[in-house]
């Protein structure tokens, strides 16, 4: 988190990680598009859409008293092409959506997706809150949060949504969850003026 006393704004900055073709970048894109910020997100893709970098964009979100926080947000490439490019995406991230695929064959994909980020997230300075989308829940076969939850070992304290992202089922709530996540663990070391 930056607090830019000056121009009076805070930077939060969001990351969307999980396996390949999870549904990343649809998750941002209608969380832009309902908030009219469409405009504002920039997709680093290759020529066929998949996210070759990163997806990455600002919402401002207007305080009392003339203060704004940008939530900076951004999404990780799932595909293992691209591997060196997450951990700079998720550098000096104050919270993190990782969006599952509830797809029952991609359960290991899902497992080594979030070792690998629990693996990175090992390396940085301080707990950050994580809110998992557990994605996809239109297609058949789709596991539900029990069966997820006991395949990870997720602790209890990571909240899970079962998303529809192509319809923007429960992105809204994934995303307010963690936003307030994130400003309240940030202003437990760092007090808000
Ligand atoms: N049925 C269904 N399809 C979805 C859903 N969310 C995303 N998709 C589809 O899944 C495919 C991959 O979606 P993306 O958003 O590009 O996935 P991603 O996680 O950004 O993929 P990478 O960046 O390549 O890792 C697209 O065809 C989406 O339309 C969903 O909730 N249900
Ligand atoms: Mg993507």
């Amino acid at each position: 988190m930056i607090v830019d006393y000056g121009n009076r704004t805070v930077g939060l900055k969001l990351v969307f990680f999980g396996p390949a073709m999870s549904g990343k970048t649809t998750s941002i894109r209608w969380l832009f598009s309902s908030l009219n910020f469409a405009d504002r997100l920039t997709s680093i893709e290759n020529t066929v859409g998949r996210t070759m970098f990163c997806d990455f964009g600002t919402i401002p979100f207007s305080l009392g008293g003339s203060w704004t926080i940008n939530a900076h947000i951004w999404s990780a490439t799932g595909q293992d092409f691209y591997r060196s490019t997450r951990e700079v995406v998720l550098v000096g991230s104050d919270g993190i959506v990782f969006v599952a695929d509830s797809q029952r064959i991609l359960l290991d994909e899902n497992l080594a997706s979030w070792n690998e980020l629990i693996t990175l997230m090992d390396e940085e300075d301080s707990a950050i809150p994580i809110v998992v989308c557990l994605n996809k829940q239109d297609l058949p076969d789709s596991i539900d949060e029990t069966t997820f939850r006991s395949y990870l070992q997720l602790p209890d304290s990571v909240p899970v949504l079962e998303s529809i992202a192509t319809r923007g089922e429960k992105i809204m709530e994934a995303f307010q969850i963690l936003f307030h996540g994130a400003l309240r663990a940030n202003a437990l070391v760092r007090p808000f003026p």
